[in-house]
């Protein structure tokens, strides 16, 4: 059973990470087109650091919760045969213990120079202008891919999607491309997994509506006890 889990901002919430669509939102603060795109970050590169640094502290004062869990015991039963795709740019997937993550639209803790080109692991805040550790200029910006820019290791993703039985949406609003396409290259089964119905519920073979702390680990026990009565 190969299966390709894509996870947004709703399996964060309740690790106390807001969404960005929701009521009290990332988005309610800040217009997108502010502080998510390069043309932004030319325009006000301070403003845009800064929003990305108090969202790295932030990382510090939340942990993995019981959906971040249940994605790393399925890992442990499916090996190579899981792959989680999140376009979400926290750390709580890898703190739960996952290996198996590919960030399609980047990290909060990876700054990159737009200079020498080097990616570096980062904890820090960016917005005081640090030099970067290879060539020494100012010219870090974070590792995050914003509207207008192309998403990372999409051949990775479509191959896996193209190969998948069964892929599962967690947690995504399913208005950003091409995270909210990806239900229709999925050659398999498809569920959703979200608090409401997404924009993109109906092409979901099967949609379930709650909290993802609570229908994930549902779902794991589900798919992996179909898995062992398979077996015996
Ligand atoms: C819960 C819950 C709980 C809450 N339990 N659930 C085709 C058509 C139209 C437009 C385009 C198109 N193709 C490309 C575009 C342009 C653009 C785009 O999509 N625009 C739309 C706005 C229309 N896309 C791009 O520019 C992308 N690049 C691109 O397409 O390049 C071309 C290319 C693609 C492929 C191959 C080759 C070339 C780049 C998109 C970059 C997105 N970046 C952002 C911000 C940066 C990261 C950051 O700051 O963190 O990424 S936007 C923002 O939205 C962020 C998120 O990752 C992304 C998705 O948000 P998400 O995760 O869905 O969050 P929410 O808040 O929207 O939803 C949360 C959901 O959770 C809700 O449904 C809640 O109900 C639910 N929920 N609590 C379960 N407890």
């Amino acid at each position: 059973m190969r299966v390709v889990v894509l996870t947004g901002a709703g399996i964060s919430a309740e690790s106390g990470l807001s969404t960005f669509r929701d009521s009290g939102g990332l988005w309610e603060g800040h217009d997108p087109m502010q502080v998510a795109t390069p043309e932004a970050f030319a325009a006000d590169p301070d403003l845009v650091q800064r929003f990305y640094d108090e969202r790295r502290a932030a990382l510090a004062r939340v942990r993995p919760n019981a959906a971040h869990d249940a994605l790393v015991r399925l890992e442990r039963a499916l090996g190579d045969d899981l792959l989680v795709v999140t376009q979400n740019v926290d750390d709580l997937h890898e703190r739960a213990g996952a290996t198996r993550v590919h960030h399609i639209h980047g990290r909060l803790q990876s700054a990159w120079c737009t200079t020498c080109d080097e990616r570096h692991e980062w904890d820090g805040p960016l917005g005081h202008g640090p030099p970067c550790p290879w060539c020494g200029q100012a010219t870090l910006r974070p590792d995050i891919v914003w509207f207008g820019e192309i998403p990372y290791g999409m051949d990775l993703v479509e191959q896996a999607l193209w190969d998948c039985d069964l892929f599962v949406s967690i947690g995504t609003s399913g208005v950003v491309y091409p995270a909210a396409a990806f239900v229709h290259s999925a050659r398999g089964a498809t569920l959703e997994l979200n608090l409401e119905p997404s924009e993109g519920a109906s092409a979901f073979a099967e949609s379930r509506q709650g909290p993802a702390t609570q229908l994930v680990p549902a779902w794991v026990d589900e798919l992996l006890g179909e898995a062992t009565r398979t077996s015996s």
